[in-house]
């Protein structure tokens, strides 16, 4: 691990450097205040050498091979692996998360790393029969060029491996800029890359805010296209800027996931889905169950349930491997939380468990919150409509299915939601009628896979997925090719074909 004294730099055109303004950022552990880093912190001129530095590496980049693109992958994901504890151990002093989900945020990165490199070799389009005789016809992808990355704190190796890898293998380049909250898990994920033998310039980082370096990148001609995952109104305006520039923007943006428990429901199963998704990484994750859409006729053994449980949940610094829930990650986070839960009780929903800030012993220099549940929410009020980002749950009762679905789709967001029902036709009637990107049965709303797609509807995305193959479509162009070998003209939709028939 680096001496505190070290100063973290941006990685530009294959070298660490310092950039020009002399400015600096520290960052230290929500759980504890002690320092992680002082980091270089860079402005619109580190943008635009990053930005000419990606545009210059591009044409090289596009034609090296997608294989071996995907060898460099591979590379880069082995050097992950290496790593993983000490990369888990480094994310968990920065941002707060337990280590045991921490190093489960490093896997999803080498997870991503594989499998982006594995399409190397396969990168499918489609090959297509002609109208006309001696004619052939194919789609192949194409990249657009240099890739803006903007990425969030709460999944900071996962969240860019999702951007970033998919990016390089479709031969774009790439400027990142990761949230000022976790600039250190960056460079080692762009250490990772320089390692593995990434050419110079194929990958940059910038450090820096969002309203300089972020916003600098999106405003940069030379940046066809942004990939964004942070708040619905930060992205709105990325996307509002990008398409006066015509780029191409993708956004992944807030939830309000929900998990349904009807009264056939193992209810054991269904706390355990509760607690891990609810309080999982403390609240903060864009999947986070923030609602729960509980039949009456279980609503009691339910709350008493979760009571019990989150009541022996030790709060406390993500590295003691006995403590479930860290700290939030900033004392802002920590505010708004507080807020929230002030706001629930003046809305009149009643307080099962938790509400407080915890500023006590060993937790007195670190954001902590308790794990809270709020009990008889309803579907309009604002702890049960806005994404709160902290480990707060709110309880809705409902009589039927109908009503829990009503109440599930009755939100601005749509990210992930889930069912605990032992009842196949009530699992299938929830696939059906829940309009989320992502779906669970039997489990909570957190725990995507990478090889499917990842996004959600209405307010949270703006329509692209990240994760699977899905991620290329939006990291590539299709190109449609058609090779006439005829050896004369013929005239799609027009020219009749000699021999054959006419519909
Ligand atoms: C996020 O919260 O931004 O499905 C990402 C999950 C994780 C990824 C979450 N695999 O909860």
């Amino acid at each position: 691990m680096a001496a505190a004294s070290e100063l973290f730099t941006h990685f530009i055109g294959g070298r660490w450097v310092e950039g020009s303004g002399g400015r600096t950022f520290e960052r230290r552990n929500p759980a504890t205040g002690a320092l992680v880093g002082t980091f270089a912190q860079g402005g619109p001129a580190e943008v635009d050498a990053a930005v000419a530095a990606a545009k210059s590496s591009f044409d090289s980049w596009r034609r090296y091979p997608a294989p071996r693109r995907g060898e460099l992958l591979f590379r880069a994901g082995q050097l992950l692996l290496d790593r993983k504890e000490q990369l888990a151990r480094e994310m968990t002093e920065e941002m707060g998360k337990v280590l045991s989900e921490a190093r489960g945020d490093v896997q999803e990165a080498i997870d991503m790393a594989f499998y982006m490199a594995g399409e190397g070799r396969r990168m499918s389009g489609q090959t297509v029969p002609s109208e006309m005789r001696d004619k052939f016809q194919m789609s192949v992808r194409k990249p657009l060029g240099v890739c803006g990355v903007v990425t969030p704190w709460n999944f900071p190796m996962a969240i860019p491996s999702w951007k970033i890898f998919p990016a390089l293998i479709a031969g774009n380049t790439v400027v990142f800029k990761p949230a000022s909250a976790t600039p250190r898990m960056a460079i080692r994920f762009v250490e990772a890359l320089e390692e593995a033998g990434v050419p110079a310039g194929v990958v940059n980082l910038v450090l820096g805010t969002g309203a300089e370096v972020g916003d600098a990148i999106v405003a940069h001609p030379d940046v066809p296209l942004v990939t964004f995952t942070g708040s619905t109104a930060t992205g709105t305006d990325v996307a509002v800027r990008g398409a006066e520039l015509n780029k191409r923007v993708s956004l992944e943006m807030g939830g309000k996931n929900a998990v349904i428990v009807m009264d056939d429901a193992d209810l054991a199963l269904a706390t355990d889905g509760i607690l891990w998704s609810a309080f999982g990484t403390a609240g903060q994750r864009c999947t986070a169950a923030s609602r729960v859409v509980v039949h009456r006729a279980v609503q009691r053994e339910l709350v008493e349930r979760l009571v019990a449980r989150v009541g022996g949940m030790r709060l406390g610094d993500g590295l003691d491997e006995t403590v479930d829930v860290g700290p939030l990650v900033s004392a802002r986070q920590l505010e708004t939380v507080a807020e929230y839960v002030s706001v629930g009780k003046r809305e009149g929903a009643r307080l099962a468990a938790g509400g407080e800030v915890v500023r006590e012993g060993a937790l007195a220099q670190g954001h902590f919150h308790q794990p809270t549940v709020f009990d008889d929410a309803r579907p309009g009020m604002r702890i049960a409509q806005e994404e709160i980002f902290g480990p707060v749950t709110a309880l809705i009762p409902v009589d039927s299915l109908g009503e829990a679905i009503d109440v599930v789709n009755g939100v601005p967001y749509g990210l992930s939601a889930s069912i605990f029902t032992a009842d196949v036709n009530r699992a299938f009637r929830a696939m059906q009628d829940i309009f989320t990107g992502i779906l669970y049965v039997n489990a909570g709303t957190t725990g995507a896979e990478i090889h499917l797609p990842f996004g959600g509807t209405k307010a949270t995305g703006n329509g692209h997925r990240e994760a699977g193959t899905a991620a290329l479509d939006f990291f590539t162009e299709w190109q449609s090719i058609y090779v006439d070998y005829s050896g004369k003209l013929q005239r799609a939709q027009i020219d009749p074909v000699e021999g054959t028939g006419t519909i």
